[in-house]
């Protein structure tokens, strides 16, 4: 028979002692590193208390199976404080992001429709395939301007704002022109906001916010106003659209964007609307940029994967006469590239779940209302999971074995990311254009490591050379 939940391994007693420990040993940016640590020290299963916060942490495929296939058709997952009580405190309304129960429901399956179904996706792909040439050009007019064959940087700003051009042409069907030698110093801000929002959360995390409220701390006045920020900027974008919609300035021939959709389906009110696409717009700057960034870094590392993924992608060209749509659809290898970036550099730590029945993990029985976390970044270097975990080897996917409840790093259900397939089409996109035009190139020697700021990042500036084939 099963065990009983309070026979489970870990330190759950003293969570404010955990708490000030974690706090010691440099917790703050490295969860991560202290996770998989603690999956050594206790097993596949544990659990803990960190202040007031209580969870059962796990890290085999099989675990995570049970986990999602219990969790009914409402999952929820933990819900960063710090978001919540901003727009508890400036009384703005939650989108999908921070929604529970039904109203999380109805506004996700209106925003399902026309952000990730596979019809209005494929119209997705000459939108974000514009904004990957105007990088290739602007990165060919770099290595002109070098006075050498190559550009070389640390490329974290430029793909930032690669990312917020890509995802504000898909909600908005509109162009900021941040690949150009001039940036709109609002749109540069509100990519500094994205940042200092994500880095002034993590500290925030464990600590209930309201008692930071009281405190006035500098760290939650530095997170009101880069939310502040994010919301005002995104609000603009939106009244633009808006207007321009209401003055019949959009054609409405070609594809106006995910807004304009939205508005004129005329099913959700526009305050969810405005709350949602705000959330799109935030979740997508940090999240691709950085992921390309370690993609980026690891085929510098990796020449011969690098070879083979060109050797695909310019086959895909030459057999679908350069016809983006279709070659996606056999770019295999390119696919399973961003699967194993994703696999050792996940954008999120933990997938969370609340569970809502009993479930029995590695044989403890969990109750109702439990948080448990998937410790996704520990899973994707445990070499019980994944054998040579320290190889980067996007084949591992393609080579036969099963697959099931291992490549997580979107999540997984109803509440998987509603970016995903943004995204994932932005990748592709992107790495297909740097392939055909770019050898990647990094100094061998650097190892770079991983840093937590709510989401994972470098723990210092990647050097890459971008140099024409
Ligand atoms: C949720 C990862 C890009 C918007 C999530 C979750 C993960 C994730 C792990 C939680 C899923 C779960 O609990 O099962 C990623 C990764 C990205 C990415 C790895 C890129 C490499 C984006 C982009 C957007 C976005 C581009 C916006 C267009 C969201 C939203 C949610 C979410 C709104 C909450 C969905 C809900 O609660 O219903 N993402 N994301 N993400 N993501 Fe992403
Ligand atoms: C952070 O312990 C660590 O995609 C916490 O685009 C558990 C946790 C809960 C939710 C996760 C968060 C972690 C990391 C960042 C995630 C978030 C859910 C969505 C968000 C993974 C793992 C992210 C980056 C969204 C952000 C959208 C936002 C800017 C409006």
């Amino acid at each position: 028979t099963p065990r009983p939940f309070n026979q489970l391994p870990g330190d759950w007693r003293a969570g404010w002692l955990n708490l000030y420990r974690f706090w010691q040993e440099g917790g703050l940016h490295n969860v991560h590193h202290i996770m998989a640590r603690k999956f050594q020290q206790f097993g596949p299963i544990y659990r803990e208390k960190l202040g007031v916060y209580e969870s059962v942490n796990i890290i085999s495929p099989r675990d995570a199976a049970t986990l999602f296939q219990a969790e009914g058709t409402l999952p929820e997952r933990f819900s960063v404080p710090p978001w919540v009580a901003y727009r508890d405190y400036r009384n703005k309304p939650y989108g999908v992001l921070l929604k529970k129960g039904e109203a999380w429901r109805s506004d996700r399956l209106m925003l399902n429709k026309e952000v990730l179904s596979p019809q209005v996706v494929e119209g997705f792909v000459p939108l974000l395939s514009e904004v990957g040439e105007d990088f290739v050009r602007r990165a060919q007019a770099q290595v002109g301007n070098s006075g050498r064959e190559h550009w070389t940087a640390d490329f974290t700003h430029e793909l930032f704002r690669f990312a917020l051009e890509s995802v504000c042409h898909v909600l908005y069907g509109e162009r900021l022109g941040l690949l150009q030698d001039f940036v709109d110093p609002e749109s540069q801000r509100f990519i500094d906001a994205v940042t200092l929002m994500f880095h002034t959360t993590s500290p925030m995390l464990y600590v209930p916010p309201a008692l930071l409220r009281h405190l006035n701390a500098k760290m939650w006045r530095d997170h009101v106003q880069a939310w502040d920020a994010i919301f005002f900027q995104a609000d603009k974008c939106i009244q633009n659209v808006y207007r321009d919609l209401r003055l019949q300035r959009k054609s409405t021939k070609e594809y106006m964007g995910i807004l304009c959709s939205l508005i004129m389906q005329d099913k959700l009110p526009l305050d969810d609307i405005k709350a949602s696409v705000t959330e799109m717009m935030a979740g997508g700057v940090d999240t691709t940029s950085m992921t390309l960034q370690w993609a980026m870094f690891e085929l510098a590392r990796s020449p011969g994967v690098q070879e083979q993924l060109r050797a695909e992608v310019l086959a895909a060209k030459r057999e679908a006469a350069g016809d983006r749509v279709k070659m996606l659809k056999t770019i295999r290898l390119l696919k399973a590239a961003i699967k194993e970036t994703l696999r050792l550099h996940p954008v999120a730590v933990t997938l969370q779940r609340y569970t809502t029945q009993e479930v029995i993990l590695q044989d403890y029985r969990i109750p109702p209302k439990t948080l448990v976390q998937v410790g996704l970044y520990a899973m994707g270097r445990d070499p019980e999971v994944f054998p040579k975990p320290e190889q980067f080897s996007p084949q591992r996917w393609l080579a036969a074995g099963p697959k099931h409840f291992k490549g997580l790093g979107f999540g997984f259900g109803p509440r998987q990311c509603l970016g995903r397939r943004i995204a994932e089409l932005e990748m592709q996109l992107f790495l297909m254009q740097i392939l055909e035009n770019f050898k990647i190139e990094t100094m061998r020697a650097v190892e770079v490591g991983t840093k937590f700021d709510l989401i994972l990042i470098p723990d210092k500036p990647i050097y890459l050379t971008l140099r024409p084939l």
